[in-house]
């Protein structure tokens, strides 16, 4: 073990935030020492809960994450948020935009605010964030929010990493609802429709508690917001605490791996089907034409042929 990584675990279990920030930084972009720390800071995790905010682009998440944030640093809990930016390659408008709007908390030891960028494609995002997410627990962060945009599959897969969900809409939605679309819902604990001070608002929340009755196989409670006042925040929280409570934390830190590994090998599949030199793959689809095999037994014979190359 280098003698750097060993400083970095040190200041990190410490509290030194410098090396938070070089831990983050190096597990985000995968760098070559991104295994001897995970490897390092295994034993520590499972402490921290993870709550997720998602939802539709402006629906008002940065403003709600700041003014929860606002209410756990009240009751005394150390926060850590993850920002992920899928749409802008580097850093663009909406990343400044998140620090702008959580500037009050930027001043506070005990909050440590992160963006990630998007790397581009599926896995390279729910990597950098589960692996963010393990070092921020290791450094003690009680409580860690990561914000996401829901508006395609890959960011729902990102926001399935949290342990509570709280997926966020705005009034005026109607019933051609993005978020539906996009399969936000189901993943989703906690309804949110913040900006309540808008008219809409109730008849969204009440659509929105309808639709969640006739599909969802949980309840699903539905909360109005003003996340520029802060307004029913401290009810979303205490909400937010009650599902914690009720989730197995201390399962949480195998869980996430666990979500990762399907990921990766999926997206490992991915790129080896796609691959129009695969002739294998050809002889296995002849075959299925013929008749000769079943499609499970195709596919079986698919994910042997990927094991073996
Ligand atoms: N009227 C009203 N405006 C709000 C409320 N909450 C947020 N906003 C405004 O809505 C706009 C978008 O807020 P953000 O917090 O950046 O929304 P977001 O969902 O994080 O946006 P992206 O990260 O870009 O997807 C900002 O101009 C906020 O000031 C609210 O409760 N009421
Ligand atoms: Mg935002």
């Amino acid at each position: 073990m280098s003698k750097s990584i060993d400083d970095l675990i040190i200041g990190l279990r410490a509290g030194n935030r410098a090396s938070l920030a070089r831990a983050i930084t190096i597990v985000e972009n995968n760098g070559p020492q991104t295994g001897a720390i995970l490897k390092q800071i295994g034993p520590s995790l499972g402490s921290a809960i993870v709550i997720g905010f998602t939802g539709a682009p402006g629906a008002g998440k940065s403003t709600l994450v700041g003014a929860y944030v606002r209410v756990l640093r009240a009751r005394g809990k150390t926060v850590g948020v993850i920002a992920v930016d899928p749409s802008s390659p580097l850093s663009g408008g909406a990343v400044l935009g998140d620090r702008i709007r959580m500037s009050e908390h930027s001043s506070d030891d005990d909050v440590f605010i992160r963006s990630l960028a998007s790397r581009g494609h599926l896995g390279g995002l729910s990597r950098s964030a589960s692996h963010v997410i393990d070092v921020m627990d290791a450094f003690g962060k009680d409580i860690i929010v990561l914000e996401t945009v829901g508006a395609g599959q890959s960011e729902v897969e990102v926001a399935d990493i949290a342990d509570v969900k709280v997926v966020v809409c705005a009034p005026g939605l109607g019933d051609d609802v993005q978020a539906i679309k996009a399969g936000i819902l189901e993943i989703a604990d906690i309804l949110v429709v913040n900006k309540a001070d808008n008219p809409l608002a109730e008849r969204t929340a009440k659509q929105l508690e309808s639709r969640t009755m006739g599909n969802m196989a949980k309840t699903v409670p539905v909360l109005k917001t003003i996340a520029l006042k802060g307004e029913g925040v401290d009810t979303l929280a205490e909400k937010i605490e009650t599902l914690a409570l009720l989730a197995n934390t201390s399962g949480k830190a195998k869980e996430r791996p666990r979500k990762l590994l399907k990921t990766t090998t999926l997206e490992y599949l991915a790129t080896r089907l796609d691959d129009p030199d695969n002739q294998s793959l050809d002889k296995i689809s002849e075959k299925l034409i013929r008749g000769e095999i079943s499609f499970e037994e195709a596919a079986i014979s698919v994910l042997a042929l990927a094991s073996r190359s």
